[in-house]
């Protein structure tokens, strides 16, 4: 590819990576830019200044840059529900003719446990549902509502500590506010505000984000799929769809599957369309709809570079921009559909509940209608098998059926030392650590040693690439996992959805704790969370709000500001106190494993199982 850019060359992000060296700056170290006294770049030893200009030490910057990162990555989630919950309501008063209510008994669930009323009518329900959910998003004062789904001990705790979020908006602008030049300069003070910003995604953004799309697209069931980028059919129209809102690649599916559109595709030379995900709205509709994946963050460039994509639709959230670059060497048509977000050289299309139909429709036409621009095509051949579709409902269902399933069965199973405990691995692909392969090194250690894995976001993507997303995938497991992973027929590792979706493994703690016998709180459970190769500041939101939720959590790559002694024993240790868990870090995937399953050890020693 010869395009001029500032390296002279497009390039793919593992090349770029290898060319541009990570700033020394910010990473292990305090950098501050939020005035312009600075930047100040601080330290605690060695040569270079002790504080900033205003007098600010490394900890206090750490803090403040830390609760910052957990604040923009809880707007995106918390945005990205908003979007959700606004087609939802438009979708009860009838003005999204391209949606309808899909799960009507979840719908009822909700409505009851949110004390929403009875009404027969579905529309009526969702109205008082959407009402409900909007009211947390600019909530001034009191609690979050949906703080009540915790366990009563954690909730305990979060009032003794002044964590329940009030609203989830007034908790990001609130630490924007406290991080700004002057305002809160105490360490721990700003942490615990990043924890009531995180906790505002977790069980407030994220938990209405999961909860709207599966009444609005259904609630996951386990179905079979395949993933990477032999999914992509050379004799086909080929669109992917890629970022985090699922709206309108809902839309676009259902109408891909249209007589019509396969009618149109054969009268260009292609035997019809074909969809293919990416990223987490891949997650999406790979849950619901059992529709392929192209692949996991660090391959959205590569997908165009098969020569054999006629679209990509791009909305918000780990869209690279390089894709406008990459995309003009191709035929393909890079299109961006959120009115928050464009990139230079995407056409725009916009996205709107009301003309969602009209405008899936167009967008199939112009893939279809570019069909025969094609140049050369090569598309790699692998593509992997796997399961999905897990979450509550599902893994309740597993655990014994719709009626008699509970998850006293799966604590029973970890209290016999079956199943040791349970882990989360979350987070993306990163060139800075190693694309997408710690993933299976950690996850086959920890399954090894009979640990239920649940994965999400792209980790779950890297997981299935290695073949770990199967049910024969429990031969390699440990033999007590192995056999309940036989008996109910599930894969080892557990694939629960989007980044979003962490709400849902939320839920399922929740739901251990109320089966008994494994203590009264999330951080009694034998069980921890990891983001190995996590680069969005979504991560470090998603890490924060299990932390604040009594489950800790490993990172790699780097933890920003660990080199200020001060701030890493608050951060590693510290947070204990008050919440019962920590975060770790551990770059090395082999590593992170034996901590997680000391942690979980641990745990189990502490509940005498
Ligand atoms: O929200 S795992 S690279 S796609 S941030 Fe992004 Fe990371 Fe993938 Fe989804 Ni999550
Ligand atoms: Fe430097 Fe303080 Fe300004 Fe930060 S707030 S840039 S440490 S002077």
């Amino acid at each position: 590819m010869d395009k001029p850019g500032t390296t002279g060359r497009v390039i793919p992000a593992l090349d770029r990576a290898r060319e541009i060296k990570p700033c020394p700056l910010g990473a292990g170290e305090s950098c501050c830019r939020v005035c312009a006294m600075g930047p100040c770049r601080v330290t605690e030893s060695g040569k270079g200044a002790r504080v900033g200009v205003c007098g600010a030490t490394p900890d206090t910057i750490a803090a403040r840059n830390l609760c910052r990162m957990i604040a923009a990555g809880t707007a995106a989630h918390s945005d990205h529900a908003r979007e959700v919950v606004q087609t939802f309501c438009a979708v009860a008063r009838g003005t999204a003719p391209g949606f309808e209510l899909c799960d009507r008994e979840k719908l009822s669930r909700l409505a009851a446990q949110l004390g929403c009323g009875k009404a027969e009518d579905p529309a009526v329900l969702a109205r008082e549902v959407g009402k409900l959910f909007l009211g947390e998003f600019g909530r001034q004062e009191g609690e979050l509502a949906l703080a009540a789904l915790a366990p009563p001990r954690r909730l305990e705790r979060w009032r003794r500590l002044g964590l329940v979020p009030r609203g989830i908006d007034r908790e990001v602008v609130e630490s924007l506010h406290r991080t700004h030049m002057g305002v809160d300069q105490e360490a721990l003070h700003l942490l615990h505000q990043g924890t009531r910003t995180a906790l505002a995604d977790g069980w407030g953004g994220s938990v209405i984000a999961t909860a709207v799309r599966d009444v609005l697209f259904g609630t996951p069931r386990p179905v079979r799929s395949r993933v990477d980028l032999g999914v992509l059919k050379p004799d086909c129209v080929n669109i992917v769809v890629h970022g985090h809102e699922p709206l309108l690649p809902e839309v676009l599916v259902r109408l891909a599957a249209d007589g019509e559109m396969t009618a149109r595709a054969r009268a260009v030379g292609a035997a019809g369309v074909n969809i293919a995900g990416m990223c987490c709205t891949a997650n999406e509709i790979l849950m619901r709809h059992d529709v392929p994946v192209a692949s996991h963050f660090l391959q959205q460039e590569l997908a165009i570079i098969t020569g054999a994509v006629e679209l990509m639709l791009v909305d918000v959230q780990c869209v690279m921009q390089g894709l406008a670059a990459v995309a003009a060497c191709y035929h393909t048509r890079l299109v961006t559909t959120s009115e928050k977000a464009r990139i230079k050289g995407a056409r725009h299309v916009e996205f709107s509940p009301a003309t969602a139909l009209d405008t899936a429709r167009e967008l199939l036409y112009a893939a279809i209608d570019n069909f025969p621009n094609r140049r050369r095509v090569d598309i790699p051949p692998q593509a992997v098998e796997l399961v999905t579709g897990f979450g509550q409902e599902s893994i309740r269902h597993a655990l014994g059926g719709r009626f008699r399933g509970s998850y006293r069965m799966l604590n029973e199973n970890i209290i016999n030392g079956w199943i040791r405990g349970v882990a989360g691995v979350v987070g993306c692909t990163n060139p800075r650590a190693a694309s997408g392969a710690s993933h299976g090194v950690l996850v086959r250690e920890l399954v090894a040693n009979d640990v239920l894995v649940l994965v999400t976001g792209c980790a779950a993507l890297a997981c299935a690439r290695d073949g770990l997303l199967v049910p024969e995938a429990a031969d390699s497991a440990g033999p007590g996992l192995r056999e309940v992973c036989e008996a109910l027929g599930i894969p080892p590792v557990l694939h629960c959805g989007s980044c979003v979706d962490n709400s849902r493994i939320l839920m399922m703690a929740a739901e251990m704790v109320r089966a008994g016998g494994l203590g009264e709180d999330l951080s009694d459970l034998p069980v921890a969370g990891c983001a190995p190769e996590w680069m969005s500041e979504k991560a470090l939101a998603v890490g924060q709000y299990f932390i604040g939720s009594g489950i800790s959590v490993g990172l790699g790559v780097y933890f920003p500001g660990a080199d200020s002694k001060e701030f890493a024993a608050q951060v590693f240790e510290g947070l204990t106190q008050d919440y019962g868990a920590a975060w770790f870090f551990e770059p090395d995937p082999q590593a992170l494993a034996r901590k997680i399953l000391a942690h979980i050890e641990e745990k189990r020693r502490a509940l005498g199982i």
